[in-house]
């Protein structure tokens, strides 16, 4: 592993501006979610509860960063990223209840299934899907109106049946089974490579528009950091703590998940990561200063220890 992008990674230029992101992304999630004084109050109340206040807000970090390669309004990119970091939280409050992952904590506090109750989990990720989908459609993120309706496709495809859903559901049916390293990716690359590769892509999408041949950069840089965004989540399932992932740790094992750990064991699973990171980087040749945050988050990504 290069220890100079663990230097990057680790600067304090780059934590500052991702704490700065991190708050932009919050402020824009405070005003887009439901008041929790209008009716139905419950279920706005579990809405903000499943969003607000947890997670890395990895996502919308990609949009902003990506963002940077087309000169996009940053506020343009917070709304992009907003309505992805949506559809995550949703997916990760379907993913927790019983009839999926069954899990009683996540971002460190009990899943929403546990502080409310199950029908009240399943309205939470049903109203934030439908939410993000407004937030896209209802705020200006390019002034070509045909650009932001591919924006809203591009999520759409992201999320659904051909993309996290669909992932998803191969997930689930895989359990107790020995999958292939390919089939493992396949797996990987929709349920959690598409959000991650749309964040990307609609931070750019908010900006100028970029030849294809830079698009095309951007989408396989993408690719290969939400594939090892996934490898590195089986690392560490095995390699950290629940205090520190503030979820359960070794849930995988316990549930008899096939992972890239039980693939090909930690360490070359860890080598693989890095592999990953090192394509990334070179997708990104060409852009310059201007994908330096990119860079970065590919090295926390990577380098990450929750
Ligand atoms: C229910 C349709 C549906 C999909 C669920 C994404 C997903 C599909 C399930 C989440 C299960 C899981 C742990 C997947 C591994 C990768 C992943 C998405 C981890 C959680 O994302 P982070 O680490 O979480 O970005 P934070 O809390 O930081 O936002």
């Amino acid at each position: 592993m290069r220890r100079g992008s663990n230097r990057v990674t680790h600067s304090t230029d780059f934590q500052a501006w991702a704490a700065a992101g991190q708050s932009r992304v919050e402020a824009v999630l405070l005003l887009l979610l439901p008041s929790p004084e209008i009716a139905p109050q419950r279920l706005h109340h579990a809405m903000r509860y499943a969003v607000l206040g947890g997670g890395k807000r990895v996502r919308p970090l990609l949009a902003f960063a990506a963002g940077e390669l087309s000169g996009a309004d940053p506020a343009r990119a917070a709304i992009a990223g907003a309505a992805v970091e949506i559809i995550h939280a949703y997916s990760l409050v379907h993913d927790d209840l019983p009839c999926m992952d069954d899990d009683v904590l996540r971002r460190g506090k009990p899943t929403c299934h546990v502080e409310y109750d199950e029908p009240t989990a399943l309205l939470v990720g049903d109203a934030l899907q439908s939410l993000a989908f407004q937030v896209i459609t209802e705020n200006k993120l390019n002034d070509d109106a045909n650009v932001q309706l591919q924006m809203a496709k591009l999520l759409a495809a992201a999320s659904g049946s051909r993309g996290m859903a669909g992932g998803q559901a191969i997930d689930l049916a895989a359990v107790g089974k020995v999958l292939t390293v390919p089939e493992l990716e396949f797996m990987h690359v929709h349920k959690t490579g598409a959000i991650i590769r749309a964040a990307a892509l609609l931070g750019l999408m908010c900006g100028a528009p970029v030849s294809a041949a830079e698009h095309a950069q951007v989408d396989t840089f993408a690719r290969l950091i939400g594939l090892a965004f996934q490898v590195v989540d089986d690392v560490l399932d095995v390699d950290a703590s629940t205090a520190d992932l503030g979820k359960t740790a070794g849930k995988d094992a316990e549930q008899g998940k096939p992972t890239y750990v039980s693939a090909m064991g930690l360490e070359r699973a860890k080598a693989f990561a890095e592999d990953l990171r090192v394509e990334a980087m070179k997708s990104l040749d060409g852009f310059g200063e201007r994908a330096l945050r990119l860079r970065q988050l590919a090295d926390f990504i990577v380098l990450r220890k929750f």
